[in-house]
């Protein structure tokens, strides 16, 4: 059935040249309360680039988000089995999203902590060739609704993102990104807590251009439901950052873990050895048996290095056929959903 859209504000409707399709997905696990503040701040028509599609993702809610997107004329609304966790629905939304045909593919929070009316910035820069990704950055250095700790782990996070990807992004973790079709086909979120800080490794290791711009962002409407508590965010992002490091630079993570274990066993071997020279190995045996095992512990470390870069280099071949199929699927699948009406309901 197709929904008309209903915009409450014309200012958002622009002249259209392009002709992109754009499709703005919005992970939802009950948001019925939120999603028509977030759907009516959504351009109808982006100036230049073309005309917007929305799709909403329910990851099985209790509450009446899908008949609020239905009421409030969301063009495709994809439907998990089930409670999945947001990484898995936002896997789901880019994959559904390339079958419709999407160009650029922009995803937003469901509780409208951004303002819709920053889309047209993060779509233009993919529209205009200039980059692959582009990250809406809220200034959590300056924005008003992030506490003092949260911009201290903001910058820390942004600092070991961009150690590990290359990507300079003040505002790693934000949820407000457009992604270019062919970006979009290479996105295989593997980790279940954080596809935001992995997407951005990824990207980095796959050389795509990502820029940030500043964009706005609204007082929070209630607590963040992925991050209830501060331990609980840190030690999400480090599990992803620790996975994403043996994932994709399984050489240099254990080869740098390898090396530093053979040096710290060596110390007490070379003082085993000292004290044998002069005359008193009596009663250090103990240092000799730890050196010993910490060498030999380096050693399979560094073995491991190389056993998991032929690993990698199989990854990365997998990862390029995977692309390969998902592009001839997610075009077949256009071809087929032009020739069907525009408006959609699915399930995983
Ligand atoms: N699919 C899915 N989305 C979720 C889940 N929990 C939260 N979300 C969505 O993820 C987005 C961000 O959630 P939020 O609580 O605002 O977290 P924060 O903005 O990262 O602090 C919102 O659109 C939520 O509806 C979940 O369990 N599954
Ligand atoms: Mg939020």
């Amino acid at each position: 059935m197709n929904y008309p859209i209903r915009l409450t504000d014309d200012t958002r409707t622009y002249s259209c040249g392009m002709n992109l399709k754009v499709i703005v997905q919005i992970p939802c696990y009950n948001e019925a309360k939120t999603l028509p503040a977030v759907l009516a701040d959504i351009p109808e028509i982006i100036e230049g680039v073309g005309p917007v599609e929305i799709q909403v993702i329910d990851d099985g809610s209790d509450d009446d988000t899908i008949e609020v997107a239905r009421r409030h004329g969301v063009h495709h609304i994809l439907q998990q089995k089930g409670n999945k966790g947001l990484a898995r629905s936002f896997q789901a939304g880019i994959e559904h999203a390339l079958r419709l045909g999407a160009d650029i593919i922009v995803n937003t929070d469901g509780d409208n902590q951004y303002c819709g009316r920053s889309i047209p910035d993060l779509v233009r820069p993919i529209a205009e060739k200039r980059a692959d990704i582009v990250l809406g950055d809220r200034r959590p250095g300056e924005s008003p609704h992030f506490s003092p700790f949260k911009r201290l782990l903001q910058r820390v996070g942004s600092r070991l993102v961009r150690a590990l990807s290359g990507i300079d992004a003040s505002d790693a973790v934000t949820g407000f990104r457009a992604y270019s079709r062919d970006s979009a086909l290479s996105i295989t979120v593997m980790t279940r807590f954080s596809y935001t800080v992995e997407t951005l490794i990824h990207a980095g290791q796959r050389g795509l251009t990502v820029i940030s711009v500043p964009v706005e962002t609204n007082a929070p409407t209630r607590p963040s439901r992925l991050a209830p508590s501060k331990r609980h965010f840190v030690s999400r992002q480090v599990v992803t950052m620790f996975r994403s490091c043996l994932m994709y630079r399984p050489l240099r993570t254990f080869l740098i873990a390898g090396i530093a274990m053979s040096i710290v066993g060596l110390v007490p071997i070379l003082r085993f050895l000292w004290f044998y020279a002069i005359g008193a190995g009596d009663g250090h045996v103990q240092s000799l048996v730890l050196g010993g095992v910490l060498l030999l512990a380096g050693y399979f470390t560094v073995i491991v290095a190389f056993l998991s870069d032929i690993v990698g280099t199989n990854r990365k071949l997998t990862e390029e056929t995977l692309i390969r199929l998902r592009r001839i699927e997610a075009e077949r699948a256009t071809r087929v959903s032009a020739a069907n009406a525009p408006a959609t309901t699915d399930h995983d």
